[in-house]
């Protein structure tokens, strides 16, 4: 998660807490970014970074969208040092006071047999089911895997930007 997305979190948690101490389930999103298809790619990933607020655990059940003729959660993993991906059974825990990331690499909603090509810096939405939140529905952009701004530690930081100032690496 990147600097600014942490801030939004703090900025967001702080205001929920001072205005509504007592709600049970808080679901706080970071920003949504789909993965832009190019060219005729069917499939695609949504990303996203969930916090529960809230003082009950709750879990992230299901992903639902009208993009694509499959939408579900899924995670990537290393198995005998080969990636896979597999559809999550059961949910993913959301305790109380914990975040969940939806990054490349781990993880995703998975968008099977795109009904229309998620071009880049269109907005989409997607729908999450919680168990105790709810349905709540997003949206995000789409973006180039290049700029996508979320699971940057598993990529290098590799621009082609023309200008001369020097970015900020940290
Ligand atoms: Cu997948």
């Amino acid at each position: 998660m990147g600097f600014r997305q942490t801030s939004l979190f703090t900025l967001f948690a702080s205001l929920v807490g001072v205005a509504q101490p007592l709600v049970a389930s808080e679901i706080i999103f970071g920003s949504l970014q789909f993965r832009a298809t190019v060219g005729s790619m069917s499939r695609s990933a949504a990303y996203v970074s969930i916090m529960n607020h809230g003082g009950m655990a709750d879990r992230l059940l299901d992903a639902t969208s009208n993009l694509a003729r499959k939408t579900e959660l899924h995670l990537m993993e290393m198995d005998n040092g080969v990636i896979r991906m597999r559809p999550v059974k059961g949910g993913i825990d959301l305790p109380a006071g914990k975040t969940i990331h939806l990054a490349p690499g781990g993880y995703h909603v998975m968008l099977s047999g795109l009904n229309a090509p998620l071009t880049a810096d269109r907005i989409f939405e997607i729908t999450l089911v919680f168990q105790n939140a709810g349905e709540k529905t997003i949206k995000g952009i789409a973006m180039l895997p290049s700029d996508l701004k979320v699971g940057e530690h598993l990529k290098k930081h590799k621009h082609k930007h023309k200008h001369k100032h020097k970015h900020k690496t940290n």
